[in-house]
């Protein structure tokens, strides 16, 4: 009789073991282990109210038993305490980089090459005193063309293939507008640049887009001189282009300067001995220029007596391709980022 609990109650050990072994191994926390540790080694657990039981087993099964348990208690608590570092090892692991895997590389952007020219050529302005303004792209005929000299019936007005939005608003073609709308605001002394968008309905070839950019700048002021704007052009050129370059006028004309310029540099391909790129001039255009139109003043309210004022305007794009070496411009808007990449 003695035989038989003693077996049954050594099979009921085995299976606890056996249970306890599959529950620690399932564990994949700290949490999850101190259940495993309370379902077996509390009070209550399940090895532990073994020791109870043994007051009912038959006395000479008792010490056999009772060693029996004490080896299990002994035997859970060390599985308990390893599968306790085995999980931290494990959970170090985790954190563990790898620096033999390959890295990321992140995609680095970049300003488009248009807006790096334009923030160069504001810094350089920057530097000279000019304050920078800026004005809206959706214009009135007034401050695109009638303020400016440019009187409905004007040739000049087909030159400036406009987009209309209405009768009265457009695309603005060029951003004169803006030196309109400051020196309605202010009085003189005035030195400023507008740079921005400009829109022309003309067709797209190799110097020609319908979306561009335009630096236009303006000095106005009692005593300003034709050498004043000289200056500022060669200063310009110079620091745009290098301290080599020199520069040339050539008379031109504009409805809102008189007289009116165009303005050559030096060829930085050739350095002025001729090639294709100056078509064996030795020179380049870079900007329209000349002296603010006495109409133009009246038109703000401003005294043409009393003051006198320069203005010149410059394509961004065409200042970006002589700097860059491009030579059509509807690179800059194809959104190619081999092309972009390059800057
Ligand atoms: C140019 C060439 C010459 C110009 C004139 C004015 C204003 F508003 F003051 F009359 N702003 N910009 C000007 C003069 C622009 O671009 C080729």
């Amino acid at each position: 009789m003695g035989e038989i609990d003693l077996n049954q109650k050594l099979d009921e050990l085995k299976q606890i073991k056996n249970s306890f072994e599959q529950d620690l191994a399932a564990c994949s926390s700290p949490k999850e282990l101190e259940q495993v540790r309370i379902k077996y080694l509390s009070k209550k657990g399940l090895l532990q109210s073994q020791f109870s039981l043994l007051g009912k087993l038959p006395p000479e099964d008792r010490p056999a038993i009772g060693r029996e348990l004490n080896t299990l208690r002994t035997s859970f608590q060390q599985a308990l305490k390893s599968r306790a570092e085995e999980l931290e090892q494990l959970e170090r692991q985790k954190e563990k980089i790898d620096v033999t895997l390959p890295g990321y590389v992140p995609f680095i952007g970049r300003l488009h090459p248009i807006t790096q020219t334009l923030e160069e050529i504001k810094d350089i302005f920057s530097e000279m005193g000019f304050s920078i303004e800026e004005g809206p792209e959706v214009e009135t005929d007034y401050y695109n063309f009638e303020a400016l000299n440019i009187p409905p019936d004007h040739p000049a007005r087909e030159m400036h293939d406009t987009f209309y939005l209405d009768n009265r608003l457009l695309l603005r073609t060029h951003t004169s507008p803006v030196q309109i709308r400051v020196m309605e605001k202010r009085e003189p002394p005035i030195r400023m640049i507008a740079p921005g968008r400009c829109y022309r309905k003309d067709t797209p070839d190799a110097s020609h887009s319908p979306f561009f950019h335009q630096v236009e700048g303006l000095c106005v002021d009692t005593d300003v001189s034709f050498a004043d704007l000289k200056g500022i052009i060669a200063i310009f050129a110079k620091k745009m282009f290098g301290e080599d370059v020199k520069i040339r006028f050539r008379p031109s004309y504009f409805p809102f300067t008189e007289p009116s310029a165009e303005c050559d540099m030096t060829c930085i391909i050739c350095k002025g001995e001729g090639c294709k790129t100056c078509k064996n001039s030795g020179w380049l255009e870079i900007s329209g220029a000349g002296m603010v139109d006495p109409e133009v003043f009246r038109y703000v309210g401003y005294d043409p007596e009393k003051y006198s004022g320069y203005a010149f305007g410059m394509g961004v794009e065409r200042i970006a391709m002589l700097k860059y070496g491009i030579n059509d411009i509807r690179y800059f808007f194809d959104n190619d980022l081999r092309f972009l990449e390059q800057f």
